[in-house]
């Protein structure tokens, strides 16, 4: 199969805004900088990268006959928000599991923010005080069996949508559409530079843009950032879910190593803590282009982005696409680290 036989379910507005990222461009003296913005893809509560998923998600959800929607992240999960979104645009119901992933003090951290919006959306969203784990959580199957108890039929939504067997096709649509626009635009970015924790964002778009090479496109380097401070997990994840994506959309090779690029660097020592360079980050995105970011994800991505560039990594002669994840209603949850 390739990736335009799979049925998509349409929650996104259509392709997502490209542009130019000219005073920060100017300001590195460097790569030619441009963004691709799931922040404003949709009209579903501030969309982000998972509603790009959940539109491959949706038809086997509704072939399936589920009334509830039960998934899980940290309090502050952009997922699991835009899970519930989706829920209410379906009129299903929704259950989502909230654990303690992130050891921030901020108190009103378990309320404001991508939880608050998830329970505005009418979503069940309960605490849990377990910590950060990317992989399969006993919660989440205590969260599925008791709906299926109470008389629900639950379908169920990993983290980040990751471990979901459709998870990646959304990024490797995600590649195809940056062709189009790369043909629209008369521009090629060599280099991504993407975020990557639960990992399927990062291996749709490795899939996708495999699948493109092998149909003779332009080579590049898809860099994805680790903000998981779990390194080797999220490697092996992103490998993992790459290589099976590649198999479903029809890839006829295996992926080379060289193709999953995972960098550190950026993350700090624990996932959802911004350390100095993701605030410096933050506010030079905010302060150059008006462009808001996250201190979970894109903060450290656009980071990491800066160095890169900054140290001539990603050479001066690029043109660089930075995937702007939708991470930034967590802002809310983070008011202390600006010390305004
Ligand atoms: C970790 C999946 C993740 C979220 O928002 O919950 N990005």
């Amino acid at each position: 199969m390739a990736i335009t036989d799979f049925e998509r379910y349409p929650l996104t507005f259509g392709p997502s805004p490209v542009h130019r990222l000219d005073r920060l461009t100017a300001h590195l003296g460097g790569a030619e900088v441009w963004a691709k913005r799931e922040d404003v893809n949709s009209g579903l509560a501030f969309g982000g990268n998972k509603t790009r998923k959940l539109e491959y998600i949706v038809p086997d959800v509704l072939a399936q006959g589920a009334d509830t929607l039960v998934s899980i992240g940290g309090y502050q999960s952009n997922h699991t928000r835009q899970v519930a979104a989706v829920a209410a645009r379906l009129g299903l119901k929704c259950r989502l599991v909230q654990e303690r992933w992130v050891d921030w003090d901020d108190p009103v951290n378990d309320r404001v923010g991508n939880i608050l919006l998830s329970r505005i959306m009418g979503a069940d969203a309960r605490l849990d005080p377990a910590g950060f784990d990317i992989g399969i959580r006993s919660s989440w199957e205590d969260a599925l069996r008791e709906v299926s108890e109470s008389g629900g039929t639950p379908y169920g939504i990993p983290a980040g949508a990751s471990e979901h067997p459709l998870g990646g096709l959304g990024f490797a649509n995600w590649a195809h559409e940056v062709a189009t626009q790369e043909s629209t635009l008369g521009v090629f970015f060599d280099t991504i530079v993407v975020c990557t924790v639960t990992g399927s964002t990062h291996a749709g778009m490795i899939a996708g843009f495999a699948d493109l090479l092998d149909a003779g496109g332009p080579r590049r380097r898809v860099i994805g950032i680790d903000a998981s401070a779990t390194l080797d997990r999220t490697r092996d994840q992103v490998a993992r879910i790459a290589r099976h994506t590649a198999s479903l959309i029809g890839l006829q090779r295996d992926l080379r190593d060289a193709e999953i690029e995972v960098l550190e660097g950026w993350a700090g020592d624990r996932y959802g803590i911004p350390v100095d360079s993701t605030v410096e980050a933050i506010l030079l995105s905010g302060r150059l282009e008006g462009m808001i970011i996250d201190p979970v994800y894109e903060g450290k991505s656009m980071a990491g982005l800066i160095d890169l560039v900054t140290s001539g990594e990603i050479p001066r002669s690029s043109t660089v696409l930075y995937a702007h994840l939708g991470g930034q209603p967590a802002l809310n949850a983070y008011s202390g680290i600006f010390g305004f």
